[in-house]
């Protein structure tokens, strides 16, 4: 008989989720920058091994809702914890010890409420100076009855993650795969090269800008002679943003191409041709009609 469940990874932004999930699937499948609120919408990964499929939902960070696209975020991290059979709350463990808790007003009732078998995943554990400073919020998780199991790990580093995974695959309920076992993610490659080219913008710029910042295919073409073409509208909210994103010279969009496409054609396997355009939407964060175009 084959296990199958699927779990759903929440947090706070930036407390290692898309690591996590990185680190799960030994690939690059989750954007992954410094700055928080870097995923926006729910990223899955599937990991089959042998007879358990594990389906991996990563959420982005937690937070109270400022504008319309948090609210749309929000919404993917409900939808995910409703779907899931088993919950894994990712924690930065030095902010925990700093905050003197565990457990998180900003997710603590979300989680509660699915009543799911939850694991408490403590991160970024190489941060931590000494380990020991840890065991207090083990034992404040496991007095508060709210988690199956705890462990602490370094996502980034790759530490522990194989004891999570086994972890998992024990909680998982009897019945048959949901994805071919070949499979990696149900979502498409133009999905992920946008997400690529997201994060080229997150990492070269600071404060406002990648907030502002969406990205939209237009063109996806496969080539089987020789390069791949791919379009894509670089989308901010104001002109400023659009001269900052094109740079002196086009320098800056000529730097975001170049990071982007290196990861793009890491992933794909194929040399691409990557053009970008860059677009103003004005206040698209907060204009319903914009973000449903965008997928939220
Ligand atoms: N030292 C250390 N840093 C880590 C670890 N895991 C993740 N990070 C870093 O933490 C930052 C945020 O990582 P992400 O994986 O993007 O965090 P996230 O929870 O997905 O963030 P959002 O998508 O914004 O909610 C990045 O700079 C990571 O390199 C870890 O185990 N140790
Ligand atoms: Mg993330």
């Amino acid at each position: 008989m084959t296990r199958c469940a699927t779990i759903a990874i929440v947090g706070r932004p930036n407390s290692g989720k898309s690591t996590l999930l990185n680190a799960i699937m030994q690939m690059h499948l989750s954007i992954v920058t410094a700055k928080p609120q870097t995923t926006r919408k729910r990223i899955l990964g599937i990991d089959t091994t042998d007879d358990v499929q594990l389906i991996f939902l990563d959420t982005p960070g937690m937070l109270k809702p400022r504008y319309k696209l948090q609210r749309s975020m929000m919404g993917f991290v409900e939808e995910s914890l409703d779907e899931a059979d088993i919950i894994c709350v990712v924690v930065d463990t030095k902010k925990a010890i700093e905050r003197k808790t565990v457990l998180d007003p900003l997710w603590l009732e979300a989680v509660k409420k699915r009543k799911r078998p939850t694991v408490l995943v403590l991160n970024k554990m190489d941060a931590v100076g000494i380990r020991k400073e840890a065991l207090p919020l083990m034992e404040e998780a496991r007095l508060s009855g709210m988690f199956e199991k705890a462990i602490a790990i370094s996502a980034k580093d790759n530490k522990y993650v194989d004891e999570l995974l086994v972890m998992l695959r024990e909680l998982a309920p009897e019945g048959p795969f949901a994805f071919d076992p070949e499979a990696a993610s149900d979502q498409t490659d133009r999905f992920f090269v946008g997400e690529f080219i997201r994060e080229s913008v997150f990492k070269q710029f600071t404060e406002e800008v990648p907030y502002a910042t969406e990205v939209m295919i237009t063109e996806f073409k496969e080539n089987p002679e020789g390069k791949w073409y791919i379009g894509a509208d670089v989308i901010v909210e104001r002109d400023n943003q659009k001269a900052i994103i094109i740079g002196a010279k086009g320098a800056a969009l000529k730097k975001i191409g170049e990071t982007a496409r290196a990861t793009i054609e890491e992933y794909l396997g194929h040399a691409v041709y990557l053009e970008l355009y860059v677009k103003v939407r004005s206040d698209w964060r907060n204009d319903k009609a914009q973000l449903n175009s965008m997928g939220y």
